[in-house]
């Protein structure tokens, strides 16, 4: 009997999403692959792996107080995956918010570890300082980091508030991963540089390289048999692509060790950083649904908006309309899709720069100095959100957790898959 009420409802599900399927034509459109602009190469340079890992030692050395260095683990290639953490008693785990920022999940995204470790050098110089009238107009802190000419002198964020940065650092537990994937960086590549063996990793030989980290992370792994097309399936299980997911979830060392840091450390806000293209989007990746906080995403983004100037992705790439398939690109192996999907933490991709390579320096440093403001902004959100989640949790969404959810969609597709092969 629950065998068949079982079936039924995977029957209704997956007429539903047949229909959906249907329905909306697709195009690829990853626009995080495309189109290299040169044009502005004016030679920026950028942090490389051994150059922070002395910087980072260096500085944890110096701010032992409020900096603490660990690995999270080696990389394929033996480099490690370098953990900042930056808060007041920096060796004890406090009853404060966590928050979690990423960089480098793909090794030629330079501007997104970059802006990282400019906004730790930028914190660890300003904890311990007075109060400073940077611009030397006489007033102290008249214009802090927020998008905004507060005191209308035709300059924007002048004269940001050190006390602000402090405050950040004793109420918050900052974890910085500025390079989840410093293998990658090292060739200047999107993937990790884990050797694949052909199809099924049945050659002798070694046929290419890599997975794309952020197609790795394991919510929603399956749903992409439903809809070869609009995932991409094709693509994401070439090894030869650059999106190549990986032959299962979570099958790389460097999403292992940001799964056991997350599954150990309690985390509100999460920012991972990409490039390019100026805008920012949140979850679902799976689907174009609403998570039952789409409010408070949206709330949470247009504040960042306001401060980086980006846009803020809210409907997806299909107008107001709600679909089951993706929302954004397709991406269910996304980190944010797994940090909130598991572990309710408010995950936003923060795609950095117009041009990739981005080389021109007064537009890495206004992103630099940009996401300062960004990063210091959800601690201070990271102080509320927990009540918020509570508060603003939309009632019923027929898509998201629970109803719809990832073991039912695991096991249904499972069978299926195993009903199809033993034809
Ligand atoms: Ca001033
Ligand atoms: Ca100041
Ligand atoms: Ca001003
Ligand atoms: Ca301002
Ligand atoms: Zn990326």
């Amino acid at each position: 009997m629950q065998a068949n009420s079982f079936h039924q409802k995977v029957i209704v599900i997956l007429v539903c999403l047949l229909l959906t399927s249907i329905i909306i034509p697709l195009s690829y459109a990853d626009d995080d692959l495309l189109k290299i602009d040169t044009s502005t190469n004016n030679g920026y340079e950028y942090y490389t792996y051994p150059k922070m890992t002395a910087l980072l030692h260096n500085l944890s050395e110096n701010h032992s107080d409020i900096m603490a260095l660990s690995s999270l683990g080696k990389t394929y290639e033996g480099r490690d995956i370098w953990m900042v953490k930056l808060s007041d008693n920096v060796d004890i785990d406090e009853d404060e918010p966590g928050v979690l920022l990423m960089g480098a999940h793909h090794g030629n995204e330079k501007p997104s570890y970059e802006v990282l470790i400019f906004f730790i050098n930028y914190v660890l110089e300003c904890y311990s300082m007075d109060n400073v009238d940077n611009d030397g107009d006489g007033l102290v802190n008249e214009d802090v980091i927020d998008g905004i000419d507060n005191d209308n002198d035709g300059e924007i964020d002048e004269d940001p508030s050190e006390e602000r940065v402090r405050n950040a650092l004793d109420s918050t537990q900052i974890y910085i991963i500025p390079m989840v994937n410093p293998d990658g960086v090292a060739y200047d590549w999107r993937k990790n540089r884990e050797p694949n063996y052909g199809a099924d990793g049945t050659n002798d030989e070694i046929t290419s390289y890599g997975v794309d980290l952020n197609r790795n992370y394991g919510y929603m792994w399956n749903i992409v048999y439903l809809f070869p097309e609009n995932y991409f399936l094709e693509y994401i299980t070439n090894e030869e692509t650059w999106v190549y997911r990986g032959e299962e979830p979570f099958s790389e060392k460097e999403t292992q060790a940001v799964k056991s840091f997350v599954e150990t450390h309690d985390v509100s806000i999460s920012l991972s950083y990409h490039d390019y293209g100026e805008f920012m989007i949140f979850p679902w990746m799976h689907t174009s649904r609403h998570t039952p906080h789409e409010t408070l995403f949206r709330s949470i983004g247009r504040n960042m908006s306001k401060i980086n100037k980006y846009d803020l992705k809210i409907y997806g790439q299909y107008g107001e309309r709600e679909y089951l398939i993706p929302r954004y690109q397709g991406t269910p192996g996304s980190s944010e899709n797994w940090l909130y999907g598991e572990h309710d933490i408010l995950a936003f991709t923060m795609e950095l720069c117009r041009h990739r390579p981005e080389r021109y320096e007064p537009y890495v440093l206004d992103a630099c100095w940009k996401h300062v403001g960004v990063n210091l902004y959800v601690c201070e959100r990271a102080q509320t959100v927990e009540e918020e989640k509570l508060e603003f949790e939309e009632s019923f969404n027929p898509f998201s957790k629970g109803f719809f959810s990832q073991n039912l969609l695991s096991e249904f597709i499972s069978n299926y898959l195993h009903q199809i092969k033993n034809k």
